[in-house]
């Protein structure tokens, strides 16, 4: 039987977050065996927000090397840069043309980064969803493993697609959303009622992937937690220790109820020492692989190289039967 197509991607804003690898990368690396998986650099994706293009063309690097080391295989994978494949903006324009402005104005990542961003609201923030959706219809993927807080844009990668058919006829396949259990949505340290973000402005909210072990007892030793000293899980009312607890929890494998019963009786100073030394422990061999991988440049070249030519070859054959049926003149 044919395996499934998964696609999913990053965007280059800058270094990798806790969050960013238990919520997405953790469980690529799972899917690896049993699809065939697009993971990309959203490089387009992250021009809706001002960036030093040095640094933009850096990060796009080093999240290519941090895919790789954090367990996916080159060869296994397609590894992608966004704005290598000419078919994802292509489709996106048309795309943008059975896409309503009201839909769009829906979008909470739309409103927050307006927010965030209020001297620089440009089409592109508001379009974002569209570009999206694009990059996973592009090559028809059944399945997108995201965080939580994707799920909107999935949705409304599902109404294009599904109006486009209605429209045209079976054109696109219907893509699912795959939001892991766990790892969903990893909470920021300082204010765990929001997600840990890679543009957060404080870094003690934030571990990085980067981060050195004495950065990481750090800021694991000053995470907001509760005055009870009671290693519990409760979302609502503990959201501070229970976000430690999900951290622990995934990387040891183990439930809340498990993790509640190995920190009983113990204190908070106990718990946070032996969430920092997990992660220190599961993040050691990640970095030492990427540093490598940063050394050889002309590695991360090939193996971008090799995947922009298998998803090139993939998109266009999909942006070509779409252009047909929307009535452009095509070479055959
Ligand atoms: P930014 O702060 O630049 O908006 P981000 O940290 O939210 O970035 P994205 O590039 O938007 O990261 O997301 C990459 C992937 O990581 C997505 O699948 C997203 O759902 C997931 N992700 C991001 N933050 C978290 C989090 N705190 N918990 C779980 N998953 C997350
Ligand atoms: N918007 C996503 C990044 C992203 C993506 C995608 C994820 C761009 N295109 C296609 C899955 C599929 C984000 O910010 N996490």
């Amino acid at each position: 039987m044919e395996k499934k197509t998964i696609l999913s991607g990053i965007q280059a804003t800058g270094a990798l977050t806790l969050g960013n690898y238990l919520g997405a990368l953790n469980n690529w690396v799972e899917m690896q065996d049993q699809y065939d998986c697009y993971y990309m650099i959203a490089d387009l994706h992250t021009l809706t927000i001002r960036n030093n293009p040095e640094a933009l063309r850096e990060n796009t690097l080093k999240l290519i090397a941090l895919y790789v080391a954090s367990g996916l295989d080159p060869e296994k994978n397609t590894i992608f840069i966004q704005s290598h494949i000419p078919a994802h903006t292509s489709l996106s324009w048309i795309l943008n043309c059975y896409t309503y402005m009201g839909e769009l104005n829906r979008m909470t990542q739309f409103k927050d980064k307006s927010a965030k961003h209020a001297d620089n609201i440009n089409s592109g923030l508001f379009t974002y969803p569209v570009l999206m959706a694009a990059d996973i219809l592009a090559y028809n993927a059944d399945l997108v493993p995201v965080g939580d807080d994707q799920k909107q844009h999935l949705e409304i990668t599902r109404d294009i697609a599904e109006r486009f058919n209605s429209i045209y006829g079976e054109t696109f396949k219907i893509p699912q959303v795959y939001i892991a259990k766990d790892g969903a949505r990893i909470m920021g340290l300082q204010n765990p009622t929001a997600k840990m973000s890679k543009s957060a402005e404080d870094p003690m909210d934030k571990i990085l992937l980067t981060d050195t072990p004495d950065d990481i007892r750090k800021k694991f030793k000053k995470a907001v937690t509760d005055s009870e000293n009671c290693v519990r899980f409760d979302k609502e009312n503990k959201p501070g220790v229970s976000n430690l607890m999900s951290i622990y929890g995934i990387i040891k494998n183990k439930t809340m109820e498990e993790v509640e019963k190995e920190f009983e009786g113990q204190g908070y100073g106990v718990f946070k020492t032996a969430v920092a030394e997990t992660v220190i422990e599961r993040l050691e061999p990640i970095q030492k692989k990427y540093n490598d991988l940063l050394e050889n440049p002309e590695k991360l070249k090939q193996i971008y190289k090799k995947g922009d030519k298998k998803a090139k070859e993939k998109s266009d054959k999909i942006l070509k039967e779409v252009c047909k049926k929307v009535g452009l003149v095509i070479e055959e």
